[in-house]
């Protein structure tokens, strides 16, 4: 398949039609999409840090943050710049190539912006790519951001229009895009998705990709969280998702938005090694690596480094706008960018 053109126009009724497809019907299509873009044995890693945990005034219905639920989670202050830097550090000895710092903010004051501005600095002087998710923010804030080398601002639609308001009450889905069109603006590159497994229909999974599509730019990022239930948040106790709604979820998306990188993000810890092989060859081509998200668990370091040895994956180290491979941390041979390993400087 060659690479088709993006487009921004998809209605309701094509991206249910691609969910209703049979399923190795949709993962072929889905793969040769993916082939077309992306080495298909490459995935981009990304670690996560909780920079500010906690006390957080929104009511996401999903989220252990949220100062009115009692999940255990104690609320923090925003963390030293040393700490972040340390953290950061050992994320790209373990061969993450991008660093996310998530606050549990509903939008950050000036000087909280200017303080993870002086951080995000040290953290792209190190070499890695930088992402912060902070909640919502203005334009001169996103700019701040901009100009201290931030590459990706994540701000996640979390659901479709139409099922937001039984999920969040505390801000409208309007916010979200605002904050995403500020983002745009100064250039920063976007990390948007959302989460599944909330209980809403097809129909609304498929609302939440074609919003997702349908924006001026596809998000560069895509994450797409399976819900992790916690203990005190109100969608504790959701029915599960059956596993192959959520690979049709990753294999929509994938066709949906072909040259975005498709996170496998929350709720790998709890997915079955299996589903995650058929997530990657439905077009997922990045991850959370590290032992833990924001404040939950994520799958040890030694059990996705067997996983890649099992799959034959790779760790995609993103220099540049070019793609090159890491070939250091994760026990990958060299691949030239003919995607062989054929020693080749191509
Ligand atoms: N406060 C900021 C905001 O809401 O944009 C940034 C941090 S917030 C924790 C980032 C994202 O984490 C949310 O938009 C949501 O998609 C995801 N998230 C939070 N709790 C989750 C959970 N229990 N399961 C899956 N994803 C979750
Ligand atoms: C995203 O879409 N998922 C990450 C990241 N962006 C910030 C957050 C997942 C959080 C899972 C719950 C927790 O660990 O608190
Ligand atoms: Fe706060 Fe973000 Fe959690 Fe919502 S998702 S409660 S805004 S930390």
């Amino acid at each position: 398949m060659t690479a088709a053109a993006l487009r921004h126009d998809w209605t309701r009724d094509e991206v249910v039609a691609l969910f209703a497809l049979p399923f190795n019907e949709l993962l072929h299509r889905a793969h040769s999409v993916h082939r077309a873009h992306h080495d298909p044995n490459a995935v981009q890693i990304s670690t996560l840090l909780s920079i500010k945990t906690g006390g957080c005034p929104e009511d996401c219905g999903y989220c252990p943050q949220a100062a009115r639920y009692h999940t255990g989670v104690k609320a923090e202050k925003l963390i030293s710049m040393e700490s972040v830097v340390a953290r950061a550090q050992a994320a790209k000895q373990a061969g993450a190539s991008r660093f996310c710092m998530g606050a549990a903010w509903r939008s950050p004051k000036d000087r909280d912006v200017v303080q993870v501005a002086e951080i995000v600095s040290a953290v792209k002087a190190l070499g890695l790519e930088t992402c912060a998710t902070l909640g919502m923010l203005s334009g001169e804030q996103a700019q701040t951001l901009k100009q201290a080398g931030l590459d990706y601002y994540n701000h996640n639609l979390d659901t479709a229009p139409e099922f937001y308001d039984q999920v969040i009450h505390t801000r409208q889905y309007q916010d979200r895009l605002d904050t995403l069109e500020q983002v745009r603006q100064v250039g920063l590159k976007t990390c948007c998705g959302g989460i599944v497994g909330m209980g809403e229909t097809r129909d609304q999974r498929a609302g939440l990709l074609q919003t997702l599509a349908n924006l001026p730019e596809h998000p560069q990022s895509v994450p797409i969280n399976q819900l992790v239930q916690v203990p005190g948040t109100p969608l504790h106790g959701t029915q599960a998702l059956d596993p192959f709604e959520f690979v049709r979820t990753i294999a929509v998306a994938r066709i949906l938005m072909p040259q975005s990188m498709v996170r496998l993000s929350a709720g790998r810890q709890q997915m079955d090694d299996a589903v995650q092989a058929l997530c990657f060859f439905a077009g997922a081509n990045s991850i959370f690596y590290g032992e833990k998200l924001l404040t939950t668990g994520n799958p040890d370091v030694e059990h996705d480094r067997a996983l890649f040895r099992r799959l034959d994956l790779h760790a995609l180290e993103v220099v540049e706008e070019i793609d090159t491979v890491h070939t250091d941390i994760l026990e990958t041979e060299a691949v030239g960018s003919c995607g062989q390993s054929c020693g080749c400087a191509a």
